[in-house]
């Protein structure tokens, strides 16, 4: 392993950026079993920026056996919650401290705007890792009364070794998500950061080193879903995967946790989530939401509300705001550094193509093109923010999940109505509803079947506050007390105190 060097010459940041391009295993990095290595883009450009290594099955390996190390000396039930507290804690400091350099790196390898992906991504990162630092030391079960003769209690101990596999559109965020509540709870982690926006993973991995962790604590392995995540997804000796990706992926994740040992899975996947605007709403507010609800980290979010029902009676004066507010985003596009730009490109030209063939669909199947359609410039992976209007539920671009800056505006008459279509999809994410009258927007954010409910507001995810998917955006919660339950397994001690046989 070595240094790969990126130089930046810009407002955000001047100078240079080392990362290792290795492995991280057991404290250390190394290089791949078999040695592979991969191209890293910058997607503003196209052009290569970076090459780092490529490991395989047996790196993952070598990587649960330093984890099962770990965690039988120095971690898991063997270290105090005190010292786990502190340890993430410190680390949170170390990812503020360099929050510019990770802002850099995910400007650089995502193409998020600079001063975006430092507020929100290195906001979300940080405040996530300080959270689940303060739980380290407030796991506790339970004493269960029964009869006189009984005592019971309940221990949440943690798995062992947990794999994680996390995508490419917040690349240092779903790191964040997933490490800091599986550190809080005592497990050791093997990490597949997505092969295309490593990074940031990689200066992570070196203020793990630097906070102090107990080498094998954390393994940073990355490599292709169809090895390295395959890999992890059928360890016999990881007893529990946590993944953020395409439903796609995470169908095949639970399926190798059958074949494999049963390992417990937590899947976060896609969405196709609604924004419902009454004629009641506060329309500049509701406007500026939805507009950041949809083309938020252009379009690359879970959460996008990518199909939008407008009411009637508001629908005239919606769409005039909201066609001049997209239209200035439009005009915002270009260099993630400059600090004019709000809208950036996509993340690989593979989802450039994917973006364009929807909007392709979209056109073929009769929907307008209201704003945009197009790409943006002829360099890098720009598309400029769209609207489709005219749209009906049997299209594709209101059926599947798009994940670039594409909306479908429908308009509705009741509130019966708007239920029934924003359930008509088999994802289950997230909602917004925009209303002033708090009873009709209570009701209805009750009965949206999805994990989270915005009301006058979008994106607002908080590490103290559950998320996770109804129907086919997934198992599980990740984030907030419930997010300890699915990193802990329950033992019950039965203790007799004095029943005689
Ligand atoms: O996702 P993948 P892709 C959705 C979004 C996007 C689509 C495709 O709609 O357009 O998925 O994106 C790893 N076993 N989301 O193809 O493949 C992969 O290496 C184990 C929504 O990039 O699911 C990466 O680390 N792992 C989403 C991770 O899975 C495998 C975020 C995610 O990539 C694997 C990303 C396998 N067989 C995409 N194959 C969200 N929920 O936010 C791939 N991977």
């Amino acid at each position: 392993p070595g240094q790969t060097t990126l130089e930046f010459d810009n407002v955000a940041h001047k100078g240079s950026i080392s990362v290792n391009n290795g492995l991280f295993i057991d404290g250390k990095w190394c290089d791949p079993v078999e040695p592979d290595m991969i191209d890293i883009f910058n997607p503003a450009t196209g052009k290569k920026i970076a090459a780092v290594s490529l490991g395989s099955r047996k790196d993952v390996d070598i990587a649960v056996k330093a984890a099962q190390k770990a965690y039988k000396t120095s971690w898991g039930l063997k270290c105090p919650g005190t010292t786990r507290g502190k340890l993430l804690a410190c680390l949170a400091d170390l990812v503020e401290r360099d929050a510019d350099q990770f802002a850099a790196l995910e400007s650089i390898n995502v193409g998020k705007p600079f001063h975006v992906a430092k507020a929100a991504d290195l906001g979300a990162s940080i405040s996530c890792i300080r959270y689940f630092a303060g739980w380290s030391d407030k796991i506790q079960g339970n004493a269960i009364e029964t009869n006189e003769t009984k005592l019971a209690y309940t221990r949440h101990e943690p798995y062992g070794v947990v794999g994680q596999i996390i995508p490419w559109n917040a690349p240092l965020a779903m790191l964040s998500w997933k490490l800091a509540p599986a550190l809080a709870t005592g497990n050791c982690i093997v990490l597949k950061p997505s092969e295309m926006t490593p990074l940031s993973a990689l200066k992570f991995a070196d203020l793990v080193v630097e906070a102090g962790f107990p080498p094998g604590v954390v393994n940073i392995v990355n490599g292709y879903g169809t090895t390295v995540g395959q890999a992890i997804s059928d360890h016999m000796d990881i007893s529990k995967v946590a993944f953020t990706g395409s439903t796609l992926v995470g169908r095949k994740i639970l399926e190798a946790s059958a074949r494999s040992n049963l390992k417990v899975v937590t899947l976060e996947l896609g969405g196709k989530s609604p924004t419902v605007i009454f004629d009641d709403c506060n329309l500049d507010q509701t406007v500026k939401w939805a507009t950041l609800a949809m083309y938020g980290n252009m379009g690359q979010s879970c959460v996008a509300g990518s199909r939008i029902f407008v009411q009637e009676g508001i629908y005239p004066q919606f769409m005039e705001k909201f066609t001049a507010m997209v239209k200035g985003l439009g005009q915002a596009t270009g260099d993630p550094f400059a600090p004019a730009t709000q809208h950036g490109p996509q993340v690989t030209k593979d989802q450039f193509d994917r973006i364009m063939g929807y909007i392709e669909s979209g056109k073929a199947d009769g929907a307008t093109v209201h704003v945009g359609g197009d790409r943006h410039g002829t360099e890098g992976y720009f598309i400029q923010p769209t609207i489709f209007t005219d749209c009906t539920p049997d299209m594709k671009i209101v059926k599947e999940e798009i994940f670039g800056p594409v909306s479908a505006v429908m308009k509705f008459k009741t509130e019966e109505e708007v239920i029934e279509a924003a359930n008509a999809t088999t994802y289950g994410l997230s909602a917004c509803v925009f209303s002033e009258n708090v009873s009709r927007a209570l009701r209805v954010a009750h009965v949206i079947e999805s994990g989270s409910a915005f009301i006058n507001s979008a994106q607002l995810i908080d590490p103290a506050i559950p998320f996770g998917g109804y129907k086919a955006s997934g198992i599980g919660r990740e984030h907030g007390e419930y997010a300890l339950t699915t990193y802990t397994q329950v033992k019950a001690v039965h203790v007799n105190l004095g029943l005689n046989l």
